[in-house]
């Protein structure tokens, strides 16, 4: 008998071995999530670091990742969504460059069965199913916000009187951003009639369309009415300033500035006293967004719309706070 349980335990030790192997193998080859992004460019200082955060969250939480940046163009952005459709991947993420004109490619991934998260930029489609959720920051609140620290520096700082004249440097035209900045600061300055917009026109987002905007304007005769910049992005800020300072005026002082973004870029221009305010907006997406992609791959349930808080940064803070930015 006890023989005979020895021979058992020898067979059970045996085949336990290649099983136990086996089991441990199959853990390891766990097939990861592919997820495809197709990012809008690298327009600004905003967006290096949004795709930083992106490529560095999925590397961390071990999803696969295929990135294509679009250079600023919907059609490239169109182009590699379809690619990611014919490579099968699980998940597409993209920042829409612009708002509309994405029905048919959406359609496309629906139809192939493929989840959609809007990262950052949103969209207006007909049928709101067409993507899965929304993972970006809130920018009508962000114009209102620049709006609001406007109206209160103006009238209580420099307790200025008569009209404030402001230029606005647009962002991609056609952009949610763009748009719902330029509504948003609308919405506060309306209730303020010495605030007038005297001038508008985008500048891409970009520095060197700023500059060439801002040089634009400041050789006809808005450059004795300009008082105010108000910016969609702090790099079109930051290429406003050169234009400004070339002009021979000082930026932040002859001419007051508020941008959107928070970028490390804006807290030297500040510290320098060249800029008076920036809004942030926090490019930093990249962990949300793949906790998002792993929730949708594990059946769980996700919020339509997922919006980070964000703070506002006068000149004032800058130097204190320029240490804790992470972009
Ligand atoms: O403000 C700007 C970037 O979509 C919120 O795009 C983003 C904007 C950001 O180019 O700097």
């Amino acid at each position: 008998m006890k023989k005979f349980i020895a021979i058992i335990m020898v067979f059970a030790l045996l085949f336990s071995i290649p099983l136990f192997a086996f089991s441990s193998k199959s853990t390891s080859t766990k097939k990861k999530i592919v997820l495809g992004f197709a990012q809008i460019g690298a327009e600004s200082e905003w967006r290096t670091a949004n795709t930083k955060s992106i490529k560095e969250a999925a590397a961390k939480e071990g999803i696969i990742l295929k990135f294509v940046d679009c250079q600023q163009k919907q059609e490239n952005q169109i182009k590699a969504i379809r690619s990611f459709i014919a490579q099968r991947v699980d998940v597409i993420a993209f920042s829409p460059v612009v708002e509309t004109g994405w029905d048919t490619v959406l359609k496309e991934a629906k139809d192939a069965g493929i989840p959609v998260i809007l990262v950052d930029r949103t969209v207006k489609v007909s049928d709101p199913n067409l993507y899965v959720c929304w993972i970006g920051d809130d920018f009508v609140e962000e114009g209102r916000k620049a709006a609001r620290w406007l109206v209160d520096y103006m009238t209580n700082k420099l307790k200025w009187k008569g009209t404030v004249n402001i230029a606005e440097l647009v962002g991609t035209v056609g952009s949610a951003p763009a748009n719902d900045r330029a509504k948003g600061f609308r919405d506060v300055i309306k209730k303020y009639p010495n605030f007038k917009i005297i001038v508008s026109q985008s500048g891409d987002f970009t520095r060197a369309k700023g500059k060439e905007v801002m040089e634009a304007w400041l050789k006809t005769d808005l450059k004795k009415k300009i008082n105010v910049l108000f910016a969609h992005n702090d790099d079109m800020a930051l290429g406003a300033i050169q234009a400004i300072e070339e002009a021979g005026l000082r930026p932040g002082k002859d001419i007051i500035i508020v941008s959107i973004d928070a970028v490390k870029g804006a807290f030297e221009a500040m510290i320098a006293g060249k800029l008076n305010c920036t809004v942030e907006c926090t490019p930093l997406l990249g962990p949300l967004l793949m906790k998002t992609v792993k929730d949708l791959m594990s059946g769980k349930k996700v919020p339509r719309k997922i919006c980070p808080n964000e703070g506002v940064f006068p000149a004032e803070v800058a130097k204190k706070v320029l240490p804790t930015r992470q972009y």
